[in-house]
Parts: structure tokens; sequence; C-alpha cells
């Protein structure tokens, strides 16, 4: 399936003053930076990679990294929403993962506390609950079974968004990304994925719906076998549009997957097999 193009805005659709989206130069980032575009008057887009901003368009680039503080303070002044990307996106040693993802998700936090921010778009993960089985059917309020550091970060994140809501009012989204990529991988990505307008649709959602206070909520399209149940997160009013099935042929002429790999028996697939590192 190619990239879909940005989703037309009507001139009566709701609009912020300036959106902030951290992790930008990433694989979602980058295809964001324009489904988002009709979203806002002015587009921040953040990234410790550097970025060029994209001509003709009303972007602006702050370079940022998110474990430190004040860069991030300075990031989110002025901002009106943020949809949080940023960060190690894959299971890593837990040092670069306490950086990056655990102070940051903190950093953006106390930013949007300090400067007023009241509705954040947390990209978590499926990770968070990564050690269930592939025979299991979770809804949103299942105890998390974070399957590595990486899961460990994003289940620190979902708690600081409840925190902050119970605290301070701010209401955030909390995605559990299946797998968004322009197609599934693998046979595990044919329950997991989440195409790329889907994504956006569910971002859009999760941005201008009121009252969400803090929604988890799973990130996948209408896949045929799902392990995954929205229910709670049904006032978003999110609709999937896309699926895997039309995938299905290609990613099963791959190799038998053996019934003992992980990626045939947890919801996190090889994740759960990752690490330590340095031993
Ligand atoms: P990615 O790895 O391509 O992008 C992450 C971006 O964060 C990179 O551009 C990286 O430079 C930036 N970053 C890393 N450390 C940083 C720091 N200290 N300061 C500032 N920026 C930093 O990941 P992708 O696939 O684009 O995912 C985006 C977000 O969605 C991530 O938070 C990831 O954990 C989450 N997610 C993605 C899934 C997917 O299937 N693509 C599935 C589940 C969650
Ligand atoms: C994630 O959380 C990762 O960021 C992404 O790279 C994929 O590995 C995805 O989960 C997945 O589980 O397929």
């Amino acid at each position: 399936m190619s990239v879909p193009s940005a989703p037309s805005s009507s001139p009566t659709a709701p609009r912020l003053g300036r959106l902030l989206l951290t992790g930008a130069a990433g694989g979602l980032g980058k295809v964001l930076r324009d489904s988002l575009r009709p979203f806002a008057d002015v587009l921040r887009v953040s990234d410790i990679t550097p970025l060029t901003p994209a001509a003709g368009t009303h972007e602006e680039v702050v370079p940022c990294d998110l474990s430190d503080k004040q860069a991030v303070d300075a990031l989110v002044a002025g901002c009106d929403a943020i949809v949080h990307l940023g960060g190690v996106s894959v299971e890593r040693p837990f040092e670069e993962i306490l950086e990056a993802n655990i102070k940051g998700v903190f950093h953006v936090y106390e930013a949007a506390r300090r400067h007023g921010v009241k509705r954040v778009v947390f990209a978590s993960s499926n990770h968070v609950i990564g050690f269930y089985k592939q025979t299991e059917h979770l809804d949103a309020g299942v105890k998390r079974r974070p399957d590595g550091y990486y899961g460990l970060s994003k289940s620190f994140g979902e708690d600081v968004a409840q925190f902050y809501f119970d605290r301070w009012g701010i209401e955030t989204v909390s995605i559990r990304i299946g797998s968004s990529f322009p197609e599934p991988l693998n046979r595990r990505m044919m329950s997991t994925w989440l195409s790329f307008r889907d994504l956006t649709t569910l971002i859009q959602k999760s941005l201008f719906t009121p009252g969400v206070g803090h929604t988890v909520v799973y990130g996948m399209s209408a896949n045929r076998d799902l392990w995954w149940d929205n229910e709670a997160a049904a006032h978003l009013g999110f609709v999937p549009q896309d699926g895997s099935e039309v995938f299905r042929a290609k990613v099963e002429a791959q190799p038998p997957v053996a019934p003992t790999d992980p990626n045939a028996i947890y919801q996190g697939g090889a994740f759960t097999a990752q690490g330590p590192f340095g031993d």
C-alpha cells in the first residue's frame, strides 16, 4: 500500500494554533509531518537528528534532546498540543532508554504543566503488554506485562500521563501502537499492523475529541485476527479504514515460523527475548 496523501481538512474542521511533533525525523515522524499539517496553523517539528524545514509550509524546526529538561521546556513553550513520538523505539540497554524515553516523557509533561498545554498524544506501544500470548484477547484495562526495558519505559509513560491528568488536568491519549509500517513485515504483524492512514486518523481523534481524560487505545487497523479490543476508547470514534488482509498472500509466502519462536507465541514477538545487554 502506498503512503496516503494528507487528509483534507474542511474550513470548519477543528484546528490548533501550534502543534508540537517530537520524533519528527523518525519513520512515523516523516509521515506525520505531512499528514498532521492540516490540523494546525503551525507545526513545530523536533528531533535530536537534524531536520530541514519543509519548504512552503508553516513548519518550525526546533532541534532538541529530550533528555535535556531545559531544552524540552523551551521546545514546548507556545504550543497548544503535543504529539510525542520521540525516543528510542526498539529494545536497547536501559541507560539509553532512561535518557530518551523515561526522562524524556517526564520532561515533556513537566513542560506541558509549566506552559499550560492541555492535550498530549503519547506514542505508547504494544510492548507494554508484550508478554501476553497471541491466543489471549485484551482490552485496555488489562494488567500491563512489559516485555523489556523499552516496554517498561512506555508503561512508565502511560503512568506519567495518568498522573498528570489526575494532578494537573492534562489530557492524554496513549496509543499502544501495534506495528505501523507501510505494510506488515511478518505473520505477527498481520494482527498488529496499523496503516499510516489509520494512525493519522487516530491521532486526529486523539487531538480533538473533548474530555478524553487519560484514554488508552490500541493502535491497529481493521485486521482479521485481532488480539485487542478498543471498546473502552469508543468515545474517540476511531474507525480504522485499512486492514492487513490485502498483504496475506505476500506475508504467508515467507518461510514458516517455528511454534517455539517468540514471534509465534507472544504478542510482543521477538522483543520478549532481547537483552540483557552487556553481560
Ligand atoms: P523511530 O525510531 O523511527 O523514531 C524515533 C525518533 O525519536 C527518531 O527520529 C530519533 O532520532 C528520535 N529520538 C531518539 N532519541 C531522542 C532524544 N533523546 N531526543 C530527541 N529525539 C530522539 O521510531 P518510529 O517507528 O517513528 O516510532 C515513533 C514512536 O512511536 C516511538 O516513540 C515508538 O516507540 C512508537 N511506536 C512505534 C511503532 C511502530 O510500529 N512504528 C510501534 C509502537 C510504538
Ligand atoms: C514497537 O514498539 C517498535 O517501535 C516498532 O519498531 C515495532 O517493532 C513495533 O513495536 C512492533 O511490535 O512491531
